[in-house]
């Protein structure tokens, strides 16, 4: 009964670290917003931060750059050298996609990447998606997040690619 207890204390004491380490979305905010350079993540923090594989990278196997084409899109993403593995799952060398839709100004690399109509989570593990898009140029770019939806160490993105919707 005593040893349940400790193990109780322990689990709430866990939480309460897990729950002060994470960030909120306003500071999330005022970091992406920032000129000056994002500071350092802390030491709780930066412990959380994967590494990625050798010649870890991401890519879109469709569409294709300068593609011109009608909605809905079908977008699949390819990986090389590491494993796509849904969120949570703490397994190394492994990840899921986001999608960056237009996105002016990367967020904060070390902190968990924000879900937006911009920045688009596919933490089951998705490989393709459909996305509707209105008529005109859009700007569309991968990244790769840990289990925790943060970038790895040395982050794992795409080049942004163009398309145009008629
Ligand atoms: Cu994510």
């Amino acid at each position: 009964m005593k040893n349940l207890l400790i193990i109780v204390a322990l689990v709430a004491l866990a939480t309460v670290v897990w729950w002060q380490m994470q960030p909120t979305s306003n500071q999330t905010a005022s970091t992406a917003s920032s000129e000056t350079p994002a500071p350092e993540a802390s030491p709780a923090l930066s412990s959380l931060i994967s590494s990625a594989a050798p010649g870890a990278r991401v890519f879109f196997i469709e569409p294709q750059s300068g593609a011109v084409l009608s909605s809905p899109i079908t977008v699949k993403f390819g990986i090389e050298n590491m494993t796509v593995a849904p969120a949570g799952t703490d397994i190394p060398n492994s990840g899921h996609h986001h999608l960056l839709i237009n996105l002016q100004e990367m967020p904060d690399l070390s902190q968990p990447l924000p879900a937006s109509e911009q920045v688009i989570h596919f933490g089951k593990g998705q490989t393709e998606t459909m996305l509707e898009l209105e008529p005109g140029q859009h700007t569309l770019q991968l990244l790769l997040g840990n289990y925790l939806h943060i970038p790895h160490e040395q982050p794992v993105m795409s080049e942004p690619i163009e398309i145009t919707v008629e």
